[in-house]
């Protein structure tokens, strides 16, 4: 490993303290933070000095971008070993997050994106500011918006959510606020004085969060959650384009070539994991889906093809395969969400 720890382990006082120190990658996670993040939670859960978690970042450029995606990408075009231990092991701090017996605070301040949603979605209190930009963007790279996305997503208002799983809209503050991504917002001047106050009195933690709480401004998605919930909430991905176009709008316009750029395979695989999702009993049942399609989908061409477009060559053309949604197959899809080998499927922690 390099000199500089991935992520900062340490506690202040009180307070359990978290940083992801990956700043050239934004913070994007590889194996090795996922289990030094896991077995720091799992050392605090019984030490009774620890009576709160701080989860935050090094450095001023956002708090997380994703998953080590050029890793997934290399060991899906081989065997795909590395790419599921990946899944495997952060979708295992995913569950743990869920289910904390302690008050966890995620600060995002700043770009958070994919896995970065994944580990502040289950925090009891997840603070935006105005440099937050939150985005599930899979569908871009032929992956799928997971890290618990088919339970949240689905759970939005006005299929929101399903919208923006297929679409990988970037949304600011407010609209986090709107749609639960976030729960409370402060001006970024504020997070070190925050941060400092929680540090220095967590008991106090609650009211400090009211006096700094700031107004995010008007959620810009409401302007369009009427359109969105007509239109996302159509019961196939061939049936939500046929209505985008009957619209007509300028907004919908928009929508249709951005979908236009979507891998079509992907776009099918998050329609269909948003519903079963939407229907899971449990958050484990979720991720033990989301870890199937996870460990077909990296394997698969649209992966390997959209990392090389957007992430590796960055010529923004991917060519998909099939190209086109009705080339994508239920009997495709069926493959993807099979079960694995009973030895083989994800479990939680035990
Ligand atoms: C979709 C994604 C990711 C992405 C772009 C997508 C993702 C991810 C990154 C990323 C961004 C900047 C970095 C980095 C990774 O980009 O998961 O290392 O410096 O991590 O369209 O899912």
């Amino acid at each position: 490993m390099s000199e500089e720890p991935e992520v900062l382990i340490r506690i202040e006082g009180a307070v359990g303290r978290i940083t992801l120190n990956r700043p050239k990658a934004l913070h994007a996670l590889t194996t090795n933070m996922c289990r030094l993040i896991t077995d720091a939670l799992t050392t605090w859960v019984d030490n009774p000095i620890v009576k709160l978690v701080l989860l935050d970042h090094a450095g001023e450029r956002g708090f997380c971008a994703g998953g080590d995606i050029r890793m997934l990408a290399d060991s899906g075009a081989k065997d795909g070993a590395e790419a599921r231990e990946f899944f495997h092991t952060e979708y295992r701090l995913n569950h743990l997050l869920f289910h904390y017996p302690k008050h966890i605070i995620a600060v995002m301040d700043g770009v958070t994106m994919g896995g970065g949603v994944g580990l502040s979605r289950p925090c009891r209190f997840r603070i935006a500011t105005e440099r937050t930009t939150f985005a599930m963007p899979e569908t871009g790279i032929g992956l799928f918006p997971d890290v618990g996305g088919g339970w949240y997503l689905p759970r939005m208002p006005d299929h929101i959510g399903l919208w923006l799983a297929l679409t990988g809209a970037r949304i600011k503050a407010a609209d986090c606020e709107l749609l639960g991504v976030a729960t409370d917002y402060i001006e970024s001047k504020d997070i070190e004085r925050f941060k400092a106050g929680v540090i220095a009195e967590p008991a106090a933690m609650e009211t400090l969060l009211t006096e700094m709480e700031a107004d995010p401004g008007r959620p810009a998605v409401a302007q369009h959650q009427d359109e969105i919930n007509r239109i996302f909430g159509q019961d196939s991905v061939e049936a939500i384009v046929a209505e985008l176009e009957r619209a007509d709008t300028d907004w919908s316009r928009e929508q249709l070539k951005v979908l236009a750029t979507k891998s079509p395979q992907t776009l099918k695989v998050a329609f269909r994991q948003l519903k079963l999702g939407g229907q899971a009993k449990s958050f484990a049942e979720n991720m033990a889906m989301e870890y199937r399609i996870g460990a077909r989908v990296v394997q698969r061409h649209d992966f390997l093809e959209g990392v090389r477009a957007v992430i590796v060559e960055k010529d923004n053309a991917p060519r998909w395969d099939p190209p086109t949604l009705e080339g994508v197959t239920e009997a495709m899809l069926d493959e993807i969400f099979a079960p694995l080998p009973s030895a083989e499927e994800w479990t939680p922690l035990p």
